[in-house]
């Protein structure tokens, strides 16, 4: 009984996403900072080291091309305390480039860390008011958006960042992010200043526009799917940013059982898995195990039988994130929590 309760407070968070009534496959979760981070380009803060990467590798523009090897890899990793929002990229980038001298000419087309930010997943329009923000972090640490008129801002002020190259062609992003509700104003930003606070759910997307010596941006990637029409339009409304589900503790790292009702029916190796995992039964029973792989905001992702000893399940088409792996057979049932690589 007590290993069933000590999971009790992920069941409570996946019944509340649902409450939210999300349209996210994947919310990431972003643990507190119990010290806070210091913001120099190196992540020895601890928070960090039990926070999970999380993938940067959808392809925006050019829509769903390939990039060639070197020219680009992103990941990130999210995390929160009172004050701030705070979030470390690794990107692999052959070239460095920053065309435009002007802060506020074609920031876009240089290379930059773009994070997309809804405080409050209000969703809707952003392109003229601070509903939510479109940061396009430069090299040079300015951080650039449109306001009311449509011309660009430097909104430095609202965002620490460093970043350190840490190998070949190799960068480590760090910032520290202030956040600022809809009622946003350059000149009093204290006044909208948002404190954080545990189960906060924010819109949260993030990208990078890769410009490789050309004056414009080659390359858009992002962190979440888009669809082909609306691949561009983050900078514009915010219905489409992920979910970023504010938590005290890293749950992600947890790996395992969350409940079952009798004995085990499978045993699911390895957990964390990135190409497939192997399910093996560990109860007789005559009857199949059905086996259903679901997003945490419950759309069914794949499913499967089980009607001999074990079987082998691809996962390699999964977006890496935490998936619910849902076993039943007759009236007995099994959850467990899948995390893909
Ligand atoms: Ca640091
Ligand atoms: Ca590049
Ligand atoms: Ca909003
Ligand atoms: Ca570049």
């Amino acid at each position: 009984m007590k290993f069933q309760y000590k999971f009790l407070p992920f069941l409570l968070i996946s019944f509340s996403i649902n409450a939210f009534c999300q349209t996210q496959q994947d919310t990431i979760f972003a643990p507190k900072a119990i010290v806070p981070v210091i913001i120099d380009g190196s992540d020895q803060d601890a928070v960090w080291s039990k926070t999970d990467w999380k993938s940067m590798d959808q392809v925006w523009i050019p829509y769903a091309a390939k990039m060639a090897k070197g020219d680009f890899e992103g990941k990130y990793k999210v995390a929160w305390d009172s004050l701030y929002l705070y979030v470390l990229v690794q990107v692999v980038d052959d070239l460095i480039s920053d065309d435009h001298p002007d802060p506020l000419q074609n920031w876009w087309d240089d290379d930059c860390v773009e994070v997309f930010l809804d405080e409050n997943r209000s969703k809707g329009d952003h392109l003229k008011n601070n509903n939510a923000f479109a940061y396009h972090i430069s090299t040079k640490y300015d951080a650039i958006d449109m306001d009311a008129s449509g011309k660009g801002v430097n909104y430095k002020n609202n965002i620490m960042v460093r970043m350190e190259n840490i190998g070949v062609n190799t960068y480590l992003w760090e910032m520290a992010i202030k956040i600022y509700d809809a009622s946003f104003l350059a000149s009093n930003p204290e006044a909208s200043r948002v404190r954080l606070t545990s189960k906060k759910l924010m819109g949260f997307t993030i990208a990078y526009c890769d410009n490789d010596l050309t004056t414009k941006r080659e390359n858009f990637i992002g962190s979440m799917f888009m669809t082909a029409t609306t691949a561009n339009d983050n900078y514009i409304t915010a219905n489409y940013f992920g979910s970023c589900l504010l938590v005290d503790q890293p749950r992600i790292t947890q790996v395992g059982l969350i409940k079952t009702n009798q004995d085990r029916l499978v045993h699911v190796f390895p957990n964390p898995a990135k190409n497939s995992i192997r399910i093996e039964k560990m109860t007789d029973t005559s009857e199949n195990i059905v086996i259903e792989i679901r997003s945490l905001t419950g759309a069914l992702v794949k499913t499967c039988m089980l009607a001999n000893r074990n079987i082998s399940v691809n996962i390699s088409d999964l977006n890496p994130g935490v998936y619910l792996l849902n076993v039943s057979s007759g009236n007995r049932t099994q959850t467990e929590r899948l995390i893909k690589q």
